[in-house]
């Protein structure tokens, strides 16, 4: 059973309380005219949202990600584009924690946590998605420096991230030949081309990444070379719990809309709720959410007890964003024509759920994750 503890409902209220205050009011605007604020990131590190889980000698909170999930589901319920927009500005953090030497933790990890500075994370490119080890950037070496080119892909936060985590080729092909480097949002060269427009998550910009022999110390390398692709499969693994607990959020919304709806909608002389086919719809949803949580908050409590964690948030991630989609298409159901039009959010929950089961690893890569994970070690315990 989960139960929060008083000082993770604290956590959860300031979180629910600046989203309803800062970013409710205009989440409808947004998603319409496809805007992104990244002041509220900036607020929401100013109320400690940006660094849950980064130490707190490196300004962040020095919680867990048991607590990490609870404030990711809670801004989820209100706009799952600044809950994705925390989870990836943390991705930089968690692999700086992890794999960055001193120097580097002290001149990014405390702005990235305090959100002065929003982050990001650029693994993907056109020909390089799921086979991510088939990447083609290139970092040369030049001097003490690297110059790195490349076009990155569908890259959250570009054009306005202050910090760029960037997988670079510096040797052969494969995995062994990537590295990670820190690149910082005004380096020269580097330009941003397309923004996508997207069917949901509108209010978090997506954008083409341009690297034209961008100059890169070593000294912002992170980690040994060749060590990239490990890098950025670990940070991946904690994301996926991130995309899990967002897709939980954006769940548990819908469910409610779904919920006040049909308890107050009459047919037939009858609050719709009291027919079983529309009350049994309602009680799979909710069964699919609590499962969903249940299962992030087992993936994020094993990474909290220092355990073997990947494959579990695999699955988190493959549950929590599955039920979402199925909950938030449900949800629409529910609603019926009110549904499908804009007066009600659940039609925007079914256009954000969907990237859920994309992003961080397509829930068929999740898949893969947990078999070779099952081949290794045999059947879960
Ligand atoms: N943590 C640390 N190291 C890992 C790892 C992990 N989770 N997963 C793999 N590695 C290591 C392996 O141990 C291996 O290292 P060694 O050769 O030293 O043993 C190396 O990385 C290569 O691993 P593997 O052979 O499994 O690589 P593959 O090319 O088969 O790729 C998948 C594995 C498919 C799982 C990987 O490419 C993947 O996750 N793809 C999806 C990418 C993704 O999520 N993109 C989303 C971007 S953000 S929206």
């Amino acid at each position: 059973m989960f139960d929060p503890t008083e000082e993770q409902r604290s956590l959860i209220d300031a979180a629910r309380a600046f989203c309803v205050d800062r970013i409710a009011p205009t989440v409808e605007e947004d998603d319409e005219r496809e805007h992104f604020r990244k002041d509220l990131v900036r607020e929401m590190g100013e109320v400690g949202l940006c660094g849950i889980p980064t130490p707190e000698e490196w300004g962040g909170l020095g919680l867990g990600y048991v607590e990490y999930a609870l404030v990711l589901e809670a801004i989820a319920r209100i706009s799952p584009s600044y809950a994705v927009s925390v989870a990836v500005t943390g991705l930089p953090q968690i692999m700086l924690v992890r794999f960055g030497n001193d120097a580097q933790r002290a001149e990014f990890l405390p702005k990235l946590a305090s959100g002065e500075w929003l982050g990001a994370f650029a693994l993907s490119e056109v020909g390089s998605g799921s086979d991510a080890a088939s990447l083609t950037t290139t970092a040369e070496r030049d001097g003490d420096d690297y110059l790195l080119s490349g076009n990155k892909f569908w890259i959250t936060h570009g054009g306005y991230a202050d910090v760029y985590v960037v997988m670079a080729r510096t040797g052969g092909p494969g995995p062994q030949g990537v590295s990670a480097f820190i690149v910082k949002g005004g380096a020269q060269g580097l330009s941003f081309g397309k923004k996508e427009r997207k069917m949901g998550l509108r209010a978090s910009p997506t954008v083409e990444l341009v690297l034209d022999r961008v100059r890169v110390p070593s000294a912002h390398r992170l980690g040994d070379e060749g060590q990239g692709f490990r890098i950025a499969m670990a940070a991946l693994d904690s994301g996926r719990i991130t995309i899990g607990a967002t897709s939980v959020g954006l769940a548990a919304a819908a469910l409610d809309t779904a919920v006040a709806y049909a308890s107050e909608r009459r047919q037939f002389s009858t609050a719709i709720i009291d027919f079983q086919g529309v009350g049994f719809m309602l009680a799979d949803m909710a069964t699919r959410v609590t499962c969903a949580r249940l299962l992030v908050h087992q993936a994020a409590g094993l990474r909290d007890a220092g355990r073997d964690y990947a494959h579990v948030a695999a699955m988190a991630k493959v549950v929590a964003t599955d039920a979402a989609m199925d909950v938030t298409t449900d949800a629409v159901q529910v609603l019926g024509g009110a549904g499908y039009t804009r007066e009600f959010p659940v039609e925007r929950a079914m256009r954000d759920a969907k990237v859920m089961q994309i992003v961080e690893g397509t829930n068929q890569i999740q898949r893969l994750v947990i078999a070779r994970h099952l081949k290794r070690h045999g059947g879960a315990p």
